[in-house]
């Protein structure tokens, strides 16, 4: 460990980059040039579809399988609803807590108290956090099909997105788009019936939907099974519960590594990453600079013509601008 960090260290560290303590910064600009490592790997999926077990049996083969030369898994958990310590993140606690006898895993819950950039910047530094400090593995689960789950997308490079058959034989996701940003999909509670529904509803859906769209890897309008360079993601059938399917699930992960490496769309994704990091983080400075500058005067007086609907809000920010006189 070239970064004399202690795990205590990099716990606080992690308190503050959620935080959005001033002073993290400097620590993660020391960090930054030992980053660009570690495997990062998102997890995403419906409330209760299984990821917090399925990651824990992830790390726990990930741990396994490499013998002697076990690499060091972090997991990290994003609960974008809850800003405080909640429900959810006490029993992902719970639930993870026969790992914790393993000192080669890391796991972490983490909100967003505020953090510059929001949680998805803030998510970014702990993945950068963690990387640095010499995790070969970093697993990010996130819940849900929103705006986070995409830019949780650009943090990792292989996404899984589990599913569980159930609840009728709709396959819920498809309809949230959240298949436009799997690599992988994991039909979890493969134990249960329904699976062979959930798995022929996923590849017709598969059929249709244009794949990886939010990387922009290809245009809208080509299908999934359309491109001979192309990635259609696979289907593994897994169930975390009795740990079927986990070293599939990883070999499946590999793969898409693989396909990353030989066809530069890894690198290409990095680059796509780094600019909307930048960008990102650039629009909340400029926000927060032009708040600042605005006199009270000029900003109540927008607020009260928009109030009264003699003023658009877009001329309103025009306004605003102006009045900056950049
Ligand atoms: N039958 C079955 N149940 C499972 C399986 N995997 C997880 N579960 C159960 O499903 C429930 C939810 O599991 P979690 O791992 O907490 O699901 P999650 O997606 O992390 O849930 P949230 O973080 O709350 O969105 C728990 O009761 C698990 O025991 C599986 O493979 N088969
Ligand atoms: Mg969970």
């Amino acid at each position: 460990m070239s970064l004399n960090l202690t795990r205590r260290d990099l716990a606080r560290l992690i308190t503050r980059i959620e935080n959005g303590e001033r002073g993290a910064q400097e620590a993660l600009n020391a960090l930054y040039p030992h980053t660009g490592r570690a495997r990062v790997i998102g997890i995403t999926g419906a409330p209760g579809s299984g990821k917090s077990t399925l990651v824990s049996e992830m790390a726990r083969a990930w741990r396994l399988r490499s013998g002697l030369d076990q690499p060091q898994v972090a997991i990290v958990a994003v609960d974008p609803s809850s800003p405080f310590s909640g429900g959810a993140i006490l029993g992902d606690r719970i639930r993870m807590r026969d790992l914790y006898g393993d000192s080669g895993i890391f796991i972490r819950s983490m909100a967003s108290r505020g953090a510059l950039g929001g949680i998805a910047a803030a998510t970014a530094d702990v993945v950068s956090a963690l990387d640095a400090y010499g995790f070969e593995i970093v697993l990010i689960e996130t819940v849900g099909a929103g705006q986070l789950e995409v830019d949780v997308a650009r943090i990792a490079q292989t996404v899984i997105v589990v599913e569980a058959p159930g609840a009728g034989d709709e396959v819920q996701a498809v309809k949230a788009g959240i298949l436009e940003i799997a690599d992988v999909i994991a039909v979890n509670k493969a134990d249960r019936e329904g699976v062979a529904q959930t798995i022929s509803a996923l590849q017709s859906a598969l059929d249709i939907a244009p794949a990886n769209g939010h990387h922009g890897a290809r245009a809208a309008t080509e299908l999934a099974s359309d491109d001979g360079t192309g990635w259609r993601p696979p289907i593994v059938k897994v169930s975390a519960l009795n740990r079927e399917g986990i070293v599939e699930l990883l070999a499946a992960v590999d793969t898409h590594r693989d396909y990353l490496v030989a066809t530069g769309e890894g690198e290409r994704r990095y680059q796509q990453r780094i600019e909307s990091d930048i960008k990102a983080r650039l629009r909340e400075l400029l926000l927060q600079t032009a708040m600042r500058r605005i006199t009270q005067i000029d900003y109540q007086a927008v607020l009260a013509a928009v109030g009264q609907r003699s003023l658009h809000p877009a001329e309103a920010a025009l306004k605003l601008l102006d009045s900056l006189h950049l």
